[in-house]
């Protein structure tokens, strides 16, 4: 995009000091993202332009985040913390918004960028999954008692039973015509289709409590610090009401992938019980006292069951011709589905062991 149509933008929000430069940052899959650099000792500021196509509703999404950081700032102020450094800030327009809709439509946000922090793509040690974990633990506990009403902005989000709707509505409509190319991965979908549902009846007949959740909590979502502390959760757009267990299951999925949710070499791809085990110490050691038992006894399956979904929504997005996900080359989103099938198959081979470390782990904790 135009750098300056960046810098009109981004000059519409309350930013202290002048913009140097406005530049595309990280890797997400679903918003623009921008780096505003100002001059001299001013914060810098991340510019998004929110993907429409996805979020339907913006002003909605930008008004939960609003509340939940607010509520989040709360606790690490009475907590002694950080509050630069320890929640995200939204940055309102001149007009006081929390959006700037531009004449084509599009919906433009801004948070104040968090400086000397990093985030990964992948959890190179046991030391910063145990912290990653701790960090998503930390977020439900701030949240715990936040009891203001939040939008449902992608109902049905990581409810299975909503996906396969899409689902079969997708390999109807064969939008691209690559249904056929793809049959031995769609019977990977088929084949457990019963056992997931199994799985989201726990949640539809109340047995799993709702909890503000983040329900996004991959690795590259969350800010450390350069000593490897967590310092805040990020991508906050689908904080929504949920069970705790999609955090978890989600986190999982990078943090203890030992290749890329898009290895193009399948033998890469595997869940490392070391890294499972090291995620799940630091989520236990903030979370295992107020978790109910039905939440702990699912905690590893959640794991197989964000997995899956996650070999579902690629697949489908490719059935459907990429119009989801951003893709870096054709093929692309058959590689993910690939790629975390393959970690599907180890998840489902070493799931007694998953079991029996979240048992051990949270013995330790209640
Ligand atoms: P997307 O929705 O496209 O995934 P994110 O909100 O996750 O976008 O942001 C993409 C990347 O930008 C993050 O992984 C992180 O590296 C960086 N980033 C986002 N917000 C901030 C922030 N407030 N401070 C510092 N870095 C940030
Ligand atoms: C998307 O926005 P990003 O890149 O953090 C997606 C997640 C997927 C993830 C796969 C709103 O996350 O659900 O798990 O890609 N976010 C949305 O990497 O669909
Ligand atoms: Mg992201």
């Amino acid at each position: 995009m135009d750098e300056n149509i960046l810098h009109e933008i981004a000059g519409r929000f309350r930013l202290t000091g002048r913009i140097a430069s406005v530049r595309p940052l990280g890797d997400g899959f679903i918003n623009d993202t921008f780096i505003v650099r100002t001059e001299a000792d001013a914060p810098d500021y991340i510019l998004q332009r929110k993907n429409r196509t996805v979020f339907v509703d913006v002003p909605a999404m930008m008004e939960n985040i609003r509340k939940v950081t607010e509520h989040i700032r709360r606790k690490v102020v009475a907590a002694g913390g950080d509050p630069l450094r320890e929640v995200l800030e939204v940055i309102p327009t001149h007009d006081g918004a929390l959006y700037h809709r531009d004449a084509q439509g599009e919906y433009w946000a801004v948070s104040r960028f968090i400086p000397d922090a990093v985030s990964y793509d992948r959890a190179d040690t046991p030391a910063l999954a145990c912290k990653g974990g701790e960090g998503i633990g930390k977020f439900q506990s701030q949240l715990a008692d936040f009891d203001e009403p939040l939008a449902d902005i992608l109902p049905g989000f990581h409810d299975i039973r909503f996906r396969f709707r899409q689902w079969d509505e997708a390999l109807r409509r064969d939008a691209a015509g690559r249904r056929d190319e793809v049959a031995e991965e769609i019977g990977w979908i088929e084949s457990r289709r019963e056992r997931m549902l199994a799985f989201r009846r726990l949640a539809e007949e109340g047995a799993l409590p709702l909890r503000v959740t983040h329900n996004d909590t991959k690795i590259a979502n969350i800010l450390f610090d350069r000593s490897g502390e967590v310092l805040c959760a990020i991508d906050l757009d689908t904080v929504m009401s949920a069970t705790s267990l999609n955090d978890f299951g989600d986190a999982i999925r990078s943090y203890a992938n030992t290749g890329d949710e898009d290895d193009r070499d399948p033998a890469r791809v595997g869940l490392s019980m070391e890294m499972f085990r090291a995620y799940t110490e630091g989520y236990l050691s903030q979370r295992a006292a107020q978790l109910a038992p039905a939440e702990l006894d699912n905690l590893a399956f959640s794991a197989l069951y964000i997995t899956y979904e996650q070999v579902l929504r690629f697949l489908m997005d490719y059935i459907d011709g990429d119009t989801y996900y951003k893709v870096k080359y054709e093929t692309h989103n058959l590689v993910r589905t690939r790629a975390q099938y393959r970690l599907l198959l180890s998840m489902e081979e070493q799931y007694d062991g998953m079991c029996a470390a979240v048992r051990e782990i949270a013995a330790k904790y209640r």
